[in-house]
């Protein structure tokens, strides 16, 4: 299977997030990647290649001109506040929730943070408009090799992308990668296109972004947001709207949840994907469902990711595969590796 790496990744590397009233290290970290790469290359998986570069026009199918003319100054803008600021990250501390306004554009600095954000655990760097479109580049190109058709293609990139909607970051996520590659694979003449989120965390940005749209179909499995984040999203009752309506489909399950149960929600999953008919497929390979993981709460083992990868591989898909959460950084290149491995027997 082809790799996109995006070598600029580490040019994102955030200092502190807010946890439960305090700076805490951030989990988000660049070894996360370097593990994966190393495992990836151990295995002689396939061709480890950078991206191509598109356009920023590629980017505007899922994001807004406001929220990335935001992203790309952010650092700028920070640093002329106060140049001490160089030295810190930016992390948000006000937001517009209900009665108040989101449409008017503040010219103060924290206001538009908070505006453009969802959390005050996902610090903006200096590099991290570099790196997240690097990584976009990464997504785009691996949605490009699958519609020429390459059976599979993984985007190898950091910070991960599911939770960034269409106008705000969050969930240590800045530009929505899945998405991005839905949008390509749709643009390329794909007419349905899946999308398989299997990171700990519901994927609320990606769900969002296609929410109205019957093209592109959302499956995720994930914590319960009765008590995982992202809390304001993920319940099985969100099953899409207007258009889309019956084109988004949710499988929460309860922390502590082990394999047996949750291969079982997999395959629900991807019942669901063949039922809707897709041509392609685009998976949010979050590894953070594993037993190990610091800020989620699944029992997956390493050698259960070969399974994962042979049950998706089983949906016989055009399958492009974006790298999101996992952090148990010593095991996620193994539990990443194992994924597109078992992938890769069980394919046709
Ligand atoms: N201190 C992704 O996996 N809160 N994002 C965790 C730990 C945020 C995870 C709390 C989790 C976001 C892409
Ligand atoms: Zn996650």
């Amino acid at each position: 299977m082809i790799t996109f790496y995006n070598h600029l990744h580490s040019q994102h590397h955030g200092k502190l997030e807010m946890y439960r009233g305090q700076l805490v290290p951030c989990f988000e970290v660049p070894a996360r990647v370097d593990h994966v790469l190393v495992e990836l290359k151990k295995r002689k998986l396939g061709a480890i290649v950078p991206p191509e570069s598109f356009d920023d026009s590629a980017l505007l199918g899922i994001h807004s001109q406001r929220y990335l003319d935001f992203l790309a100054g952010a650092w700028d803008e920070w640093v002329a506040l106060d140049p001490a600021n160089a030295r810190r990250d930016a992390l948000p501390s006000v937001w517009p929730v209900r009665t108040l306004r989101s449409d008017v554009l503040p010219a103060n600095f924290a206001a538009r943070l908070g505006l453009f954000s969802m959390d005050a655990g996902t610090p903006l760097t200096e590099g991290t408009w570099d790196a997240a479109r690097a990584g976009a580049d990464c997504a785009l190109s691996a949605a490009q090799a699958v519609g020429s058709g390459q059976r599979a293609a993984f985007a190898l990139t950091r910070p991960p992308g599911h939770h960034a909607g269409a106008d705000f970051f969050g969930g240590y996520c800045f530009l929505n990668n899945a998405a991005l590659a839905a949008q390509a694979l749709r643009e390329q003449g794909l007419a349905r296109v899946a999308i398989l989120d299997i990171d700990y965390h519901h994927g609320n940005g990606t769900q969002s972004i296609f929410y109205e749209r019957a093209d592109v179909f959302f499956t995720s499995i994930h914590g319960d947001p009765l008590t995982e984040y992202p809390f304001y999203l993920g319940y099985a009752d969100e099953l899409g709207a207007g258009a889309g309506l019956g084109f988004n489909r949710n499988w929460p399950l309860p922390r502590g949840t082990a394999f047996e149960v949750w291969r079982a929600a997999l395959q629900q999953a991807l019942q669901g994907i063949t039922e809707f008919g897709a041509q392609a497929l685009v998976v949010s390979l979050g590894l953070d469902t594993f037993d190990g993981d610091p800020v989620a709460g699944f029992h997956l083992q390493s050698d259960d990711y070969l399974s994962v990868g042979a049950d998706i591989a089983a949906a016989g898909l055009p399958t492009v595969f974006v790298f999101e959460g996992g952090y148990a950084v010593a095991e996620v290149g193994i539990n990443a590796a194992n994924v597109l491995q078992g992938f890769m027997a069980a394919a046709l």
